[in-house]
């Protein structure tokens, strides 16, 4: 039986209709993951965005209302403003943002949720350095609409098409070829040698067929991106056994929930028609800034064993595989006799070596898909980067900046553009004011005219105020897949900024003429994590533009050969 929630051709040809007359809302990217999960069965049994009563019971125990299993809150949050207009038994057009409707939703509740108690009850931690946690406590909108949901149309796709199925498709898939057991294995990682190692012992192991399942939703911020990645996964069919593997894209927001999100994950894969299913070493489990896992290595496997008869799929539980250079061959870590040499490598080495452009051992990996890295990574002087001057007015940005760019320009090998608060703010953001919501939009935009200058090798060198470290962060996570991000905190006490009051600003603002000015009477939030920190009291420009060239010499930015 079909789990989709999408109506039939007529019944969504009057839905349009309706929609016209009904209000909207225009879809998050996260919420666009989450309602084609839905759409399509893949989160079965829900039938909608969890209404109030299934909230707090995911919450607490993992239970919806009628007592059934299910993990993890499927939201959809949204504005204080659209919130007032919406009561129960309403009709909401649920939009793409290209102005498709995909759904309409029958509102069962509108309320604001304690997200604080959910990232404890649902996370187990409140801490932002929890990707999940700082999504739902910065991104996501204040208020929840719960309510049942009819199907128009799945969010489109252009990329990939043909390894991309819903679960009723892959389930027929699976019948054509004759696949009774089939093994998933869940990843947002290039798979390399340990991985499809493992992966082929699983299959073997229960005697059955394998399916490469990795999300193309959102992942964990520097990630490396889908397009490479399902690249890889290409080349690894190529390295199994003919007719025994299928790769199929699983168009999921994760929320890197670990012991959660397995049990998740195990219920998805039920849905597209797999028997069993993968948990190796610290399934979808994130690290805070230390490199501190937020979940213990097996308590993910713990979890989903728990409920493997309730859910209908077998667990694989799978320990780290490494490579024993003494026997030239995989194998779980605990199997290897002593006084045997283990070879490992580590994502961080890996990347250093991507960066560096050096050598990257064949027990590591296999040729194409060191290629495909190679050419996603280039070395760092052939990568874009963003400088991010952040700091008071009157604290020497600008002045650093316009060093900078001249400097780089004198370098020649990238485009420049410098994005200075000043200049910003007389065209990109001329409509803007100094509220938070402003200020943070002003940042907002600044960032992704960066990040695109970034992403096609140029430069980009940002000097606005930018007082906080939410959005701060939002820049540094949307610009770091892309090539470098050097934030600079150009430090200075406000004291000796109102001393220098170039602009004259600070004397209004103390007398009141200029209202909310940052370090009067207005908040700075100063950088924990800045890669550089200039203190301008005892550097002049010249020598604060120095230090920075020095760091972008010293991490490759800026080479002799580029
Ligand atoms: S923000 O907070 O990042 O959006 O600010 P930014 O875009 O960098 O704009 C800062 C420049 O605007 C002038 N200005 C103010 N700054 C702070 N607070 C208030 N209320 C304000 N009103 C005007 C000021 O000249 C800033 O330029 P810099 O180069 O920082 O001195």
């Amino acid at each position: 039986m079909s789990e989709s929630l999408l109506v039939t051709e007529s019944k969504a040809k009057k839905l349009k209709e309706e929609a016209v007359h009904l209000p909207s809302w225009d879809l998050t990217f996260r919420q666009i993951w989450d309602l084609e999960l839905l759409l399509c069965g893949a989160f079965a049994p829900l039938k909608g965005f969890l209404g109030k009563a299934d909230y707090t019971g995911v919450c607490q125990n993992m239970r919806l209302q009628d007592g059934s299993l299910w993990p993890m809150p499927i939201m959809l949050d949204v504005t204080q403003e659209l919130a007032d207009t919406l009561t129960a038994g309403d009709r909401l057009a649920l939009r793409h943002p290209e102005g498709m409707v995909l759904a309409v939703l029958t509102v069962s509740d509108v309320w604001t949720p304690d997200k604080e108690a959910e990232a404890q009850a649902v996370l187990g931690t409140t801490s932002q350095e929890h990707p999940a946690v700082f999504d739902l406590m910065q991104q996501s909108n204040p208020v929840y609409v719960g309510g049942s949901l009819e199907g128009v149309e799945l969010p489109p796709h252009h990329t990939f098409r043909h390894l991309r199925h819903t679960p009723a498709e892959l389930k027929t898939e699976f019948k054509r070829l004759g696949w009774q057991k089939v093994v998933a294995f869940q990843t947002r990682n290039p798979m390399h040698r340990a991985h499809v190692e493992l992966a082929r012992n699983a299959a073997s192991q229960i005697e059955g067929n394998l399916l490469i399942h990795p999300v193309v939703g959102l992942t964990n911020p520097g990630d490396v991106d889908y397009f490479t990645r399902v690249r890889c996964y290409e080349h690894v069919l190529k390295h199994t056994p003919a007719h025994t593997a299928m790769v199929s894209l699983l168009p999921l927001a994760m929320r890197m929930g670990g012991p959660r999100e397995a049990l998740w994950h195990s219920m998805i894969r039920k849905n597209y028609g797999c028997t069993h299913f993968i948990v190796g070493r610290d399934h979808a489990g994130p690290r805070d800034k230390s490199g501190e896992p937020f979940y213990g290595p097996y308590d993910a496997q713990e979890l989903v064993k728990e409920h493997s008869d309730e859910v209908g799929i077998v667990l694989v539980p799978f320990e780290e595989v490494v490579y024993n250079e003494s026997k030239g061959e995989y194998m779980a870590r605990s199997a290897v006799p002593e006084g045997d040499n283990i070879l490992d490598l580590s994502g961080t080495e890996l990347r250093r070596r991507l960066k560096e452009g050096s050598d990257i051992p064949a027990w590591f990996s296999y040729p194409e898909i060191i290629e495909e890295l190679r050419m996603r990574y280039p070395s760092r002087s052939r990568q874009g980067f963003t400088l991010f001057l952040t700091g008071l007015s009157g604290s020497g940005k600008s002045t650093i900046a316009n060093i900078l760019m001249a400097k780089l320009m004198e370098v020649g090998t990238r485009p420049v553009t410098l994005l200075d608060g000043d200049i910003v703010r007389k065209n990109l953001s001329s409509e803007l004011g100094f509220s938070k919501e402003h200020r943070d939009l002003n940042i907002q935009r600044i960032g992704f005219v960066a990040s695109e200058i970034t992403k096609n090798r140029g430069v980009a060198i940002c000097a606005p105020i930018a007082p906080y470290r939410a959005v701060r962060r939002q820049v540094r996570e949307l610009i770091d897949p892309l090539g470098g991000f050097v934030e600079v905190y150009i430090s200075a006490p406000v004291e000796v900024c109102e001393q220098r009051d170039r602009k004259g600003l600070y004397a209004k603002a103390r007398a009141g003429l200029i209202k909310g000015f940052t370090g009067i009477d207005d908040p700075y939030e100063e950088p924990e994590n800045a890669e550089i920190v200039l203190d301008t009291t005892t550097m002049s420009p010249e020598e604060s533009a120095a230090q920075v060239l020095l760091y972008l010499e010293n991490e490759g930015f800026i080479a002799p050969e580029a």
